[in-house]
């Protein structure tokens, strides 16, 4: 019997970890063959069980080798199964220098073992080469188990997000940073099908539509550059709703800063949007070029190369066709109806036909400022996909309003003017149709009211944006992009270090501070008002008589600080000692780039569009549709009552959210990128800290995008300027969950207490919870228990074990195994 007993004991142990973690039932014990076996014996047995059982302080033989393993000081993995390395986790290596860091990390890169882990943190290297890692297997896999039972991946860091999200009933936030072609956009759609994996909703088509999200936005959203193929052009963060009980229920992105210059121009060997190649294959294969009046014979300007000719033959291109299909596909399983979809490629078959159009000077001998456009075929073009007056198309490029002492006057445009305008009515084209998109795509996957209010729910975000780029000729929007990743930086740095150091200090913890690279002066040196580069660029812009050298020569005189500096016979250019390195900017043509004015005449035709969505999306209330002249006059009222400092904000327009454009009413006065830029940061900052952060940092071991070559000089670049080293030195000492006394205690309480017991929520009770639960070298501050991960991950699984106990337990009452 003794024997039988043991088996019997382990048998039950196993079932208690395993299978009811998933199925809180003990019928099935019942089918089992070794059950039914001793089936005559069970009386015996049961007595055992009994005992064992109810014994809390005596735990069975297996359990209890479970626990020896747990109360170590380090994460188990050290005893645990041989095949783990101690790598697995830098913050467990002896030595602590950068060479012993990159050594680690290089075996376990040409090892395969791309994702290790610093404490709570993981670094992703860029594998360059697909990874067996992903399928489902995998998922399940590391759904629910504590970390250190298979090796570092970005699952588990996905799993993690979840568990404290259900655990605690927190919104959490996966910041996911690192370097242009580093692996950012890879890691989230790696967590985002690990996230649906695990919210496993009912409905399979809220699964099917989350899946695609990501494929549609970035096909609109991303591009090739000369780092990255499939380069993200803009920010994302994206949020999944999930019930109480953690099922997925809806989705919900932000975009960013699109980088809408790239619609009109990109710099030698880049490319234009995706998709505009995409659609171009696809309506080729399907013969429907002409009747999106796009030409056959030669492609548009703006995904054409310098030459004129196409830089990879895109109707050719068997991949545009097939992406093409896959577009049309995400469109329709999202939930976009034919008639939208069909207004979108109209849309951007608009924004092609716009870029065809050219312009010429009228140079008779009184005229010579005045243009035409010699090409009618393509004005025609355009104005008939976007369902608009060609006339009106022709006026509001070739000429505008100036307003003078309440007079308006009607002026030609030069040709550079016109092309001025012309770029700017493409770029506010595909700005505002990208929102569109993003937005739709909010309405359609936000969650069904009579599952779950989003109140009620909570979110797990993911941060997908633009990595830091240094080109050979960096301007305004590698700019943008960088400040952003020094924003991120310095949020990373906030909470690894400095909230962290004064959680520790509030709490009277005594510990030693780590010093760390802080990048806050910098970060001021940009968004400092009113000297701050950001602000200096504003103010610049407001000069009509303005140039890019005098804005340079403003900063120069402004910016007195060691991380800017100008280089000798450059005289458009300025350096910026960024925390990821130094970084040349030229200056010319930023001036008009922040301005990004869009003449009012351009909004009032494209409002008067017969194209339902175009009108949506150039719709604005202030002022009614009407012809071009009557309008013109009304704006000219308009600008005239409106506040100086008019503010920008998103405005609902029915399900449509538009970005404010102010200069639309006030006639290019008013908003510029540098404000909407610093608008879109708190927009995001302000969504990010709402929740619990984890990090991941991806790391790009060569710029040769090889498979297994591991630079050393390049990843340590990335080690230093992201302050990886600090974060080991601060994730060996620190603890990453630090919950307060009440929460512990009621999360926790059966691990020490009995149902009737109703302890206090104070120190003491802590204190018992975890000495019952034999956890070691917790700390406890004045009003919170400060823990490492795999703390937390011990408590829930005793957590588990014992409410699996207490369901055998009600199981043996009701006679079940009698
Ligand atoms: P990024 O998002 O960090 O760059 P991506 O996620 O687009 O970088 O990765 C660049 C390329 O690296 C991808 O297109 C893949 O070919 C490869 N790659 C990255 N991660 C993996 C992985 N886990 N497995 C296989 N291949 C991978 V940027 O958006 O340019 O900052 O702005
Ligand atoms: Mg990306």
């Amino acid at each position: 019997p003794e024997k039988w007993c043991e088996e019997f004991n382990h048998f039950i142990s196993q079932c208690l970890i395993k299978d009811f973690e998933k199925r809180p039932s003990v019928t099935h014990l019942l089918d089992h063959p070794f059950i039914k076996g001793v089936h005559g014996k069970l009386l015996f047995l049961q007595k055992q069980l009994a005992k064992v059982l109810q014994d809390q302080k005596h735990l069975n033989p297996v359990v209890k080798t479970r626990h020896e393993r747990m109360h170590t000081k380090r994460p188990y993995h050290v005893q645990d199964a041989e095949k783990y390395c101690l790598e697995d986790d830098l913050v467990n290596m002896e030595v602590l220098d950068e060479d012993t860091i990159i050594h680690q990390l290089q075996k376990r890169y040409v090892d395969l073992l791309i994702y290790t882990y610093v404490g709570d943190i993981l670094i992703a290297l860029n594998p360059f080469q697909n990874l067996s890692i992903y399928s489902p297997q995998f998922s399940r896999l590391y759904h629910g188990v504590k970390r250190a039972s298979n090796p570092p991946h970005i699952f588990a860091s996905a799993d993690a997000a979840y568990q404290c999200m259900v655990t605690f009933s927190k919104d959490q936030c996966i910041v996911i940073s690192g370097e242009s072609g580093s692996g950012k956009t890879e890691s989230a759609h790696l967590i985002v099908q690990h996230l649906t994996f695990l919210g496993k909703a009912d409905n399979q088509t809220l699964r099917e539509k989350i899946l695609q999200v990501n494929s549609l936005v970035e096909a609109f959203g991303n591009a090739c550059t000369a780092i990255n193929d499939n380069s993200s052009r803009f920010g994302k963060y994206l949020e999944m709703m999930f019930t109480p009980t953690g099922a997925v229920m809806g989705a919900r992105i932000s975009e960013y800063l699109l980088e809408k210059s790239r619609v009109i121009k990109q710099a030698a060997g880049e490319k234009n949007f995706h998709i505009f190649y995409y659609i171009y294959a696809g309506l080729y294969h399907q013969k429907k070029l002409s009747e999106f009046r796009l030409p056959e014979e030669k492609p548009p300007r703006y995904i054409a190369d310098d030459t004129g000719r196409v830089m990879h033959d895109i109707t050719s291109k068997e991949s545009y066709r097939r992406q093409f299909e896959a577009i049309q596909h995400c469109f329709r399983i999202i939930g976009f109806t034919d008639k939208e979809v069909h207004s979108v490629y109209r849309i951007l078959a608009g924004i092609l036909n716009i870029g065809n159009i050219e312009f010429a000077a009228i140079s008779s001998q009184h005229q010579t400022d005045k243009s035409e456009v010699p090409n009618a075929e393509a004005l025609e073009n355009a104005a008939l996909v976007l369902c608009i007056s060609p006339q009106e198309l022709q006026e509001a490029l070739t000429s505008h309003c100036v307003v003078t002492r309440g007079e308006t006057i009607i002026r030609a445009n030069t040709v550079d003017r016109a092309s001025d305008v012309r770029d700017a009515m493409s770029k506010a084209l595909y700005g505002r149709l990208f929102s569109w998109i993003v937005n739709r795509i909010n309405t359609l996957l936000q969650p069904d009211k009579n599952i779950c209010t989003a109140d009620d729910g909570m979110n797990v975000g993911i941060l997908d944006i633009f990595g830091f780029e240094n080109f050979q000729r960096n301007s305004f929007e590698q700019l943008c992009i960088n400040i952003a990743n020094e924003q991120i930086q310095y949020y990373f740095n906030q909470h690894v270090f400095a909230l962290e150091q004064m959680e520790y200090q509030n709490e009277g913890i005594d510990a030693t501070p780590v010093e760390y690279e802080d990048n806050r002066p910098l970060l001021d040196m940009f968004l400092q008002k009113p000297l701050g580069l950001l602000a200096l660029l504003d103010e610049e812009s407001r000069f009509p008589q303005a140039t890019d050298q005098t804005l340079v020569d403003k900063f120069e005189d402004n910016l007195r600080c060691k991380y800017f500096w100008r280089p000798k016979g450059m005289e458009l250019c300025f350096g910026i000692q960024h925390y990821a390195g130094k970084v040349l900017y030229d200056a010319s043509g930023v001036l008009e780039k922040n301005r990004d004015t869009l003449p009012a005449d351009v909004v009032v035709i494209l409002r008067a569009s017969e194209n339902q969505l175009l009108q949506q999306l150039f719709s604005i209330p202030l002022t009614k549709t009407g012809n071009l002249a009557q309008t013109r006059a009304r704006i000219t009222a308009a600008s005239r009552s409106l506040p100086p400092h008019f503010s920008s904000g998103r405005l609902k327009v029915d399900t449509l959210e538009v970005i404010r454009h102010p200069e639309e009413t006030t006639n290019m006065k008013g908003q510029t990128m540098a404000s909407y830029f610093r608008y879109s940061l708190m927009d995001l900052l302000s969504k990010m800290v709402v929740g619990q952060p984890h990090f991941v940092r991806c790391i790009k071991p060569n710029d040769d995008r090889e498979a297994l070559k591991f630079s050393t000089d390049k990843v340590r670049a990335q080690l230093r300027s992201t302050g990886i080293l600090e974060t080991v030195s601060i994730r060996q000492q620190g603890y990453s969950h630090r919950i307060l006394f009440e929460e512990f205690v009621k999360r926790y309480y059966y691990l020490a207490f009995r149902a009737h017991q109703t302890p206090l929520a104070s120190k003491e009770s802590c204190i018992a919870i975890l000495e019952k639960s034999r956890v070691d070298h917790w700390l406890l501050g004045k009003t919170k228990v400060f823990l490492k991960y795999y703390h937390v991950e011990q408590l829930n699984l005793l957590l588990r074990e014992v409410i699996g106990r207490v369901v055998v337990l009600q199981a043996y009452a009701k006679g079940w195994l009698g």
